[in-house]
């Protein structure tokens, strides 16, 4: 099986040049201008398109189990709607429930990512602690390729992650050289404010954003990246959403601190209006956590990404349909957190930051595939077009425009939070494993095609931070 890209323009992170791809066995095996067709070829004819790392998404969701229902996107539907935007690999979490032994969670998950189309991996969240806890970290770096652990600081009485079990699993996660991950909202102060919310007879989904307002993000990231200063320990912070938590990460990498923040497409371009809608179908529709913010909150979050204080962008892909959502019409705090976005997020990247000259096409490519890439170490079979790599790639037509809707949309949810948003350039193929999975609008994917990915531990940011750590070793006094 070959594959010649031929006579497009290759953008990578760190370079534009006109090049053919040629691609073998899944693999990138020869890049340079004017390349041989071999005569076996399968042939794109890329002339006038851009040739690019396919995307990663670095938070998704795919059929979680989670307030009492289960997420509407499962691996299949999900990972193929993925493919058609460009996005040729995810990393979900595993989450197990409180007590549940993260072994029997993880190997959970594995089986139902089996049918998964595009390639995936996995973070594995500490939802509480004890030794098994402990050991079981261990087992899944040294033998299942997990090299990221994840936090939610929200979330009281069900998976949330307090203090002690903070400093035990972030502690932990440094001896094994994994990257500790946090959803940074105060647990405690969502609930209050809920309580007092309903109280006050705010039941609709505007109460979701008043239970959550940005001091109560900024109040946990800072938590999280001060814990993770003590315990010299690198942090990333996923979907950060709020200016108070941008600052507390630009205030921590200004003072040294190794500190990665990620985006979702959404918080950049839509705001908390969405809550105030009529009608309760649609508002619930944007019920997610942390929640869309007021609009000033994006020309921070845009500064935070073209200032590289945020590295990485993603769509926390949590998908619940209008039926699911009503589980909260009479009480907001009961509406399943969650909304879709994978299919959009390159098109969503590239029309408000390519398009508007925010972002150049390398940045472009550095906070939707390269960065994630090298943070959780993937790089550089995914993240880049090079030889060797794996051939995970988007042929991108940047004239080609659509208008972003759910009735055309490949996501297996009835709702799209970017609907009827007008894009020009869009994935006009993607390429998973050096085949054609998307061409001119249509799928073509088998199911259970897609490979677990694994990622060693100790990138190489850590060796970084381990020499800093020497450098203050505790002091003792002998007397
Ligand atoms: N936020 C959501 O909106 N959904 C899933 C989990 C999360 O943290
Ligand atoms: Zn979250
Ligand atoms: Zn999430």
């Amino acid at each position: 099986m070959s594959l010649m890209i031929r006579g497009g323009t290759v953008v990578t992170a760190d370079q534009t040049i006109q090049a053919d791809v040629y691609c073998e066995n899944g693999k990138v095996v020869q890049f340079g201008p004017n390349l041989d067709v071999p005569s076996n070829a399968e042939i794109i004819d890329a002339g006038g398109q851009y040739v690019m790392p396919g995307g990663i998404d670095p938070h998704t969701h795919m059929q979680l189990p989670f307030m009492g229902t289960v997420a509407s996107e499962d691996f299949y539907t999900g990972t193929a709607a993925g493919l058609a935007g460009g996005t040729t690999c995810i990393i979900d979490f595993v989450i197990p429930a409180p007590q549940q032994s993260l072994m029997e969670a993880y190997k959970q998950w594995r089986e139902w990512a089996e049918k998964a189309v595009s390639d995936y991996s996995f973070h594995v969240a500490v939802t509480w602690w004890d030794d098994s806890v402990h050991k079981d970290m261990g087992t899944l770096v040294h033998e299942y390729g997990v090299n990221s652990f994840k936090h939610f600081m929200a979330y009281k009485g069900a998976i949330m992650a307090d203090d002690e079990i903070l400093v035990n699993s972030f502690t932990r996660a440094w001896e094994l050289g994994a990257l500790p991950t946090v959803h940074a909202e105060n647990g405690e102060l969502v609930w209050q404010l809920q309580r007092k919310l309903l109280a006050m007879g705010i039941t609709g989904p505007e109460g979701h954003p008043q239970s959550r307002p940005p001091e109560v993000e900024g109040e946990a990231a800072n938590r999280a990246i001060r814990i993770a200063q003590t315990l010299k320990t690198p942090v990333y912070l996923v979907h950060v959403s709020a200016r108070e938590a941008l600052e507390a990460i630009v205030r921590a990498r200004n003072e040294g601190q190794r500190v990665f923040g990620e985006v979702l497409a959404g918080h950049l371009v839509i705001d908390d209006s969405v809550y105030l809608d009529q009608d309760f179908t649609k508002a619930a529709a944007h019920v997610m956590s942390p929640p869309f913010r007021p609009k000033d909150h994006q020309r921070d979050l845009w500064h935070g990404l073209q200032s590289g204080n945020l590295q990485t962008t993603a769509t926390d892909h949590c998908c619940f349909c209008a039926d699911q959502k009503a589980a909260g019409k009479d009480n907001f705090s009961k509406i399943p957190n969650g909304t879709g976005g994978i299919e959009n997020r390159m098109e969503v990247l590239w029309n408000e930051g390519v398009n508007t000259g925010r972002l150049t096409m390398n940045e472009f490519v550095r906070v939707t595939s390269t960065n994630t890439a090298q943070i959780f170490n993937m790089y550089p079979n995914k993240g880049t077009i090079a030889e060797g790599a794996d051939a995970d790639i988007v042929v991108w037509d940047p004239t080609a425009t659509k208008i972003i809707s759910a009735k055309t949309h490949h996501q297996n949810v009835d709702y799209n939070i970017f609907e009827g948003m007008n894009v020009t350039g869009t994935a006009s193929h993607t390429i998973s494993q050096g085949k054609i999975v998307f061409k001119d609008g249509e799928l073509i994917v088998e199911r259970g095609a897609g490979r677990y990915i694994n990622r060693p531990p100790f990138a190489p940011y850590f060796d970084a931070v381990a020499k800093m750590r020497d450098r203050t070793s505790p002091i003792s006094v002998k007397r």
